[in-house]
């Protein structure tokens, strides 16, 4: 555990026999040496790590060391539910997240996360940098979580253990999924068995046959090794979900407006270097798993899966706010 700064309203005498018993975690760090701990699922070499990285790195410069982060690669901290109960209390300090496991505690980010909604990645940032993005944010402050910055995340496809080509081959077939209701209704749209399922048990399952497929990224099928053991990738592309860079409320609140301001502008440049690494890595996964033998189903027809998707849209779109805001996502060129 790292030292934290000492809470004001603790008396001195509670402050000096703590630092007597030489308590860990209690003794007062000075505030100019904060020492922040930062929380990625993906391994430091993947965009997000890159992306965070640079975070961290402008932050320490543009502060003279005042904010010294430093992120724990590869779910050191824990997995994704976890994580973001750790940051909601303040034992993590910032992290990327994918927004979908917010869907439960954040309304609007089902919206972001509804199937066939966005045109391309350009419409998705448009979105995600305007009027999404913003609602969001509100959305994440009220659960003490501070949104900085959107990265990338990419389509998400469904890759199985054996081969899909339309939404009747998927009936029954356990697919894991984030956890959140929309994705379990999702599944559920497509005549699925969708199984819930921490990220890092993913790989374990589809080798045991707990599941059947998952469905994700390029990035994340590569770099998991998922490809391995679930040869099978049919290009749905039915969700763009987008991630997000936060802090901690705790952390926050205890910046000043200098701070926070280059811990915003430090977020805004890691997202742009997340971006053109993302785009890269994108490539370079779908062309590593296709020399790694996978064979890749070309989904031409996309309109049978989105059919389907009515009830989600009816269930998770419906609330007027919800429904406003997907009506303006549209209208976006
Ligand atoms: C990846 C996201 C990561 C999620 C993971 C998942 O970058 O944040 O945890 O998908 O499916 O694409 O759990």
């Amino acid at each position: 555990m790292t030292t934290k700064p000492q809470r004001p309203r603790r008396s001195l005498l509670a402050a000096v026999a703590a630092a007597a018993l030489g308590v860990v975690g209690l003794a007062a760090a000075p505030a100019s040496a904060q020492e922040w701990r930062g929380w990625n699922i993906h391994a430091a070499d993947y965009p997000n790590g890159i992306g965070m990285d640079a975070f961290t790195r402008i932050v320490g410069e543009r502060t003279s060391n005042r904010i010294r982060m430093r992120t724990f690669h590869s779910a050191q901290l824990g997995q994704q539910d976890e994580a973001i109960q750790q940051m909601r209390l303040g034992t993590i300090d910032f992290a990327n997240f994918n927004l979908s496991p917010f869907n439960n505690l954040a309304p609007t980010t089902n919206v972001v996360t509804l199937p066939f909604l966005f045109r391309d990645v350009g419409h998705m940032q448009r979105a995600i940098d305007g009027p999404a993005g913003e609602a969001i944010s509100a959305d994440l402050e009220r659960i003490g979580i501070i949104a900085l910055a959107w990265y990338d995340a990419g389509a998400r496809s469904i890759y199985t253990t054996r081969p899909v080509r339309t939404p009747a081959d998927l009936r029954g077939m356990k697919i894991r999924v984030q956890t959140s209701d929309l994705w379990i209704d999702l599944m559920r749209a497509l005549n699925a068995n969708p199984t819930p399922l921490p990220f890092g048990e993913v790989f374990t399952s589809l080798q045991s046959g707990v599941i059947d497929g998952a469905e994700n990224n390029w990035p994340s099928y590569e770099s998991t090794r998922h490809f391995e053991v679930a040869r099978y990738y049919s290009t749905t592309e039915h969700s763009n979900v987008p991630e997000v860079l936060a802090v901690s409320q705790q952390r926050w609140r205890r910046l000043n407006e200098q701070e926070r301001a280059i811990l915003r502008d430090a977020a805004r440049e890691s997202a742009r270097i997340q971006r053109a690494a993302w785009a890269d890595r994108e490539r370079v996964s779908r062309e590593r798993v296709v020399a790694a033998g996978v064979t890749v189903i070309e989904i031409q027809d996309r309109a049978p899966w989105a059919t389907l998707m009515e009830p989600v849209y009816a269930k998770y779109a419906a609330d007027a706010r919800l429904a406003a805001l997907v009506q303006q996502i549209r209208a976006l060129p």
